[in-house]
């Protein structure tokens, strides 16, 4: 059996010669224009930027390396007497293109166990931070704290030619994603448990260990660990977090500059960190409201928060124009795990309420849920009540796509990124000149 190592050189000649005969035979066809609209816009649309794992459409959603969330939950290798999909496999799909089989999972479960040791200087920058430092600060700072690890940036210190950046690349990744989830479990258990923390169990696979870690020994919690790593691990390469890793990677940053980097984007309220934003608001409702508000009363409460300004949080989408898969993937669980569950019962019921409020508020574009209105419920319901930790489940998620992408960057030998900028003087002109 070719090991993930290979397996990705392998892979790596034909799509150079791909990429290469394509920018030769093809390169003056154009695929994007760009408005003024776009350019003041957030670029959206602009189709500037080529990603290998995933690609999202707006009505139907992601596809990770062309297979749908519900493809995938059957397809992907599964924990001992498990249902879900591990996210070994997704990382194995997204690096290489290809279905792994059970053996080519388990032996990435391997490696990560062997590679997941903290060294005691990264643990002693957690411990230097104030406990009630935002758990996404920390995990950015612990991994910053690993950056004297890059293998990838001694070797280039050395001398070593482009043809083999993807080589030390692929070692800083392996090395990262292994550590990412002792990182995470050392920062929750030191802000919310009493700094007691919990060895890793070495017969676990990535997401059941990283369970085990937290401290929720719930076989349930595992399955969720593994199909929520799985879930938030890619969204094609505009969001935010891929975006940024991509951008800072194309600087030859090594992976843990360039992770960390995506890593604060995530941290923002637009993005990723819409998990925690919406586990709050519906805290404050029930605050308000009681544990069984009425769908009258949600309404309302809906209105008060987009009449004082704010967003719903977990509804829209910069891309998305339908109820996103990984929400409805998250409801299958919910469906199936914890029907009774009051904070389901409300994010449910939101899902009847809020799409036609913002239909009549006439702002958003797209009205659905996105991925971060159910995540929050599902974790609570386990008992990770620490919302302010939700993030940091999706960075650790998040990290399985990124990563593999900046794998690709380096075995493409992509250049630096550097779109070009203009002057709000220099739009007017051309506007004018266009006339
Ligand atoms: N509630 C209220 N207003 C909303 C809204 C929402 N959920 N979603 C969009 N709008 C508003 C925008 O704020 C914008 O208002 P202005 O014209 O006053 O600026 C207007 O509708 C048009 O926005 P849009 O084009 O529909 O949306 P964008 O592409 O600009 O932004 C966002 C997409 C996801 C950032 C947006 O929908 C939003 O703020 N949602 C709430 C926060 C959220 O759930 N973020 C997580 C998104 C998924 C993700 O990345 N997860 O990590």
């Amino acid at each position: 059996m070719a090991s993930l190592k290979e397996k990705f050189a392998a892979k790596i000649e034909p799509m150079r010669q791909r990429v290469r005969s394509l920018a030769k035979e093809h390169g003056e066809v154009k695929i994007s224009d760009v408005s003024v609209a776009q350019a003041y816009g957030g670029m959206r649309g602009v189709k500037c930027l080529v990603t290998e794992t995933s690609a999202l459409d707006p009505y139907e959603g992601i596809r990770f390396r062309g297979y749908t969330i519900p493809e995938l939950r059957e397809k992907l290798p599964k924990a001992p007497g498990g249902e879900e999909p591990l996210p070994e496999g997704i990382f194995y799909l997204l690096l290489t293109g290809d279905l792994p089989t059970e053996e080519d999972v388990r032996e990435v479960t391997k490696e990560w166990q062997q590679r997941g040791e903290l060294p005691d200087y990264a643990v002693d920058v957690l411990k230097s931070l104030p406990t009630d430092t935002h758990p996404m600060t920390q995990f950015s700072m612990g991994i910053m704290a690993l950056q004297k690890e890059s293998i990838f940036a001694r070797r280039y210190r050395e001398g070593m030619p482009k043809t083999e950046y993807w080589d030390p690349m692929f070692e800083d990744v392996m090395n990262l994603l292994a550590k990412l989830p002792r990182i995470a479990a050392y920062i929750y258990r030191r802000t919310y448990k009493n700094d007691e923390h919990i060895p890793p169990d070495p017969n676990l696979d990535w997401g059941g260990n990283f369970a085990h870690m937290l401290g929720v020994e719930n076989e349930e919690f595992k399955e969720l660990m593994r199909l929520y790593l799985v879930l938030h691990s890619d969204h094609e390469g505009g969001n935010v977090s891929a975006h940024t890793t991509h951008l800072v990677g194309s600087a030859l940053s090594d992976a843990y500059l360039s992770l960390a980097a995506g890593m604060n984007g995530l941290a923002g309220p637009l993005h990723g960190l819409a998990n925690q934003e919406v586990l709050r608001w519906i805290m404050e409702l029930i605050n308000k409201l009681g544990s069984q508000p009425t769908k009258e009363q949600l309404k309302q409460y809906v209105w008060d928060t987009l009449n004082a300004g704010q967003v719903i949080p977990g509804y829209g989408h910069a891309v998305l124009r339908r109820t996103d898969p990984r929400y409805v993937a998250q409801r299958e669980f919910a469906l199936k795990h914890l029907p009774d569950d009051e904070i389901f019962k409300i994010v449910s019921d939101l899902y009847e309420v809020v799409p036609p409020i913002l239909q009549e508020h006439g702002k958003a574009k797209n009205p659905w849920p996105n991925v971060d209105a159910h995540s929050g419920c599902l974790l609570l319901h386990y008992g990770v009540k620490e919302y302010d930790f939700y993030t940091v489940f999706f960075g650790v998620s998040r990290a399985l796509g990124v990563l593999a992408s900046l794998c690709w960057d380096r075995a493409l030998g992509l250049p630096i990124e550097r779109p070009k900028s203009v002057t709000t003087d220099w739009v007017e002109e051309f506007v004018k000149s266009q006339q």
